[in-house]
């Protein structure tokens, strides 16, 4: 088979790559290890900044999103008993909406059947060669056959553990890496909202995040150990504890329900660099993690692709300048976003290893953020997300 570009992945970032590529009118197809429903069935991020909500417009899939989804213009910081509103909308002139992963993909693979695209599922043994020349071919197994794609270009949005980044030879890529020592516990149940804005809380207990995907369903979370299993933590056990990390008026208020998904998540800072090998670029969660605190991962995905397919498309027209410029424009932005979900993971968690002093200055960090307008607008600007060319 042969096409202009290979994409590798069918998470947000390949789906997304693959309705811009189209609107562009750039010949692609996607390959895809997992099956729909297995893709479908992963439970992410929530949030969307605007220049995500942009681009789904742009590639004309943002209908649904505009009908459903929930903009919000602040979200709270709790700690130390009380609650502070940061009010987006009011220091950025800027929202997010609230609408969940798992819809967006679904839109995203509703109009590639529509438009009568090519997405292979259940692809097996996927690798990469000749990206470093002028022949990149994609290699995969499928219904028990061999085949091969030769395209112009790899897109390789294959997530943390896929193939693409994993055939670069090491001497050619730099990785920057920081684990945390703790998870994320969360749980997806139908019941309504404790809150109608998002609320980040810092407690002794540890970090708790009331989130929701809809206004009869919320995604709540509680910081947890490496070593803790979610067979350990009963819905009882789940809400009590969340319950405990909150201020007492939201704890009286939040109903609870039993859980329709239940998942530990670890929390990781990763960049790879660059993000281009010759023609091969990765995009997403393939060149870089974020710990999910500022909700940047998803967002990062899409302006990855934002700039890549645009990239791609004025190869077509005949300038590689945003080919030649992939990589440092996106890595540009990438870091502003590891740095501001390093921070706030910084800010919002109990670190085991930093002890009181640490605790100390949190507490004068938090209070010091709420009483600045220069500091709330600062978080504001990152958390609504930055232009797509910083
Ligand atoms: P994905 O979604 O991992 O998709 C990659 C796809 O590639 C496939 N694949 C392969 N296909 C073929 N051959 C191979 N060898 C392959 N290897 C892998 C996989 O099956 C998969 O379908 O990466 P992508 O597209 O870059 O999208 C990234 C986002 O999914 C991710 O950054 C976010 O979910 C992160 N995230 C959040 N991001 C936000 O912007 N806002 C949030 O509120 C937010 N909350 C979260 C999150 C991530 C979380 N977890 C579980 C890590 C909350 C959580 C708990
Ligand atoms: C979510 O709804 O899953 C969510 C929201 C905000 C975050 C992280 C996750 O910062």
């Amino acid at each position: 088979m042969r096409t202009q570009v290979a994409i590798i992945g069918a998470g947000p970032a390949g789906l997304l790559l693959g309705a811009l590529l189209h609107k562009y009118g750039v010949d692609h197809v996607i390959l895809e290890r997992q099956t729909p429903d297995y893709v479908l069935g992963r439970i992410r991020a929530g949030v969307l900044e605007q220049v995500a909500v942009d681009l789904l417009d742009e590639a004309g899939v943002g209908a649904r999103m505009h009908r459903e989804g929930l903009p919000h213009d602040g979200f709270s910081l709790a700690f130390d008993g009380g609650h502070h509103r940061i009010d987006l909308h009011g220091l950025t002139g800027k929202r997010v909406m609230v609408y969940g992963q798992t819809e967006l993909t679904r839109d995203l693979m509703d109009a590639r059947r529509a438009a009568g695209l090519q997405t292979v599922y259940s692809a097996e043994n996927v690798s990469l060669s000749g990206f470093d020349g002028e022949r990149p071919t994609v290699h995969y197994r499928h219904d028990g056959q061999d085949h091969e794609i030769q395209a112009d270009f790899i897109a390789g949005c294959d997530g943390f553990h896929g193939a693409a980044r994993a055939s670069v030879p090491p001497s050619a890529i730099q990785n920057y890496e920081k684990v945390y020592p703790f998870g994320w516990l969360g749980v997806l149940a139908d019941v309504p909202p404790v809150h109608h804005e998002l609320i980040y809380a810092n407690h002794p207990r540890g970090f708790a995040l009331c989130s929701m995907r809809s206004k009869t369903r919320v995604r709540y979370y509680v910081q947890c150990s490496l070593d803790d299993h979610v067979e350990d933590w009963s819905d009882e056990r789940f809400f009590a504890e969340l319950k405990r990390r909150l201020p007492e008026a939201d704890a009286a208020r939040l109903v609870e329900g039993p859980s329709i998904e239940k998942s530990i998540a670890p929390l990781r800072s990763f960049v790879a660099e660059p993000m281009r090998f010759g023609r091969l670029f990765l995009a997403g969660d393939a060149a870089h993690i974020v710990p999910p605190t500022g909700a940047k991962g998803l967002n990062l995905a899409a302006s990855d692709v934002g700039l890549l397919g645009r990239a791609l498309a004025e190869h077509y027209r005949g300038s590689d300048a945003g080919i030649d410029t992939y990589s440092q424009r996106a890595l540009s932005r990438v870091w502003k976003a590891e740095r501001f979900s390093w921070w706030f993971t910084s800010l919002m968690h109990r670190f085991p290893e930093t002890g009181e002093f640490g605790r100390k200055m949190q507490q004068a960090e938090l209070d010091y953020l709420v009483k600045s307008e220069a500091a709330m607008r600062s978080m504001a600007e990152n958390y609504v997300g930055l232009s797509l060319d910083t």
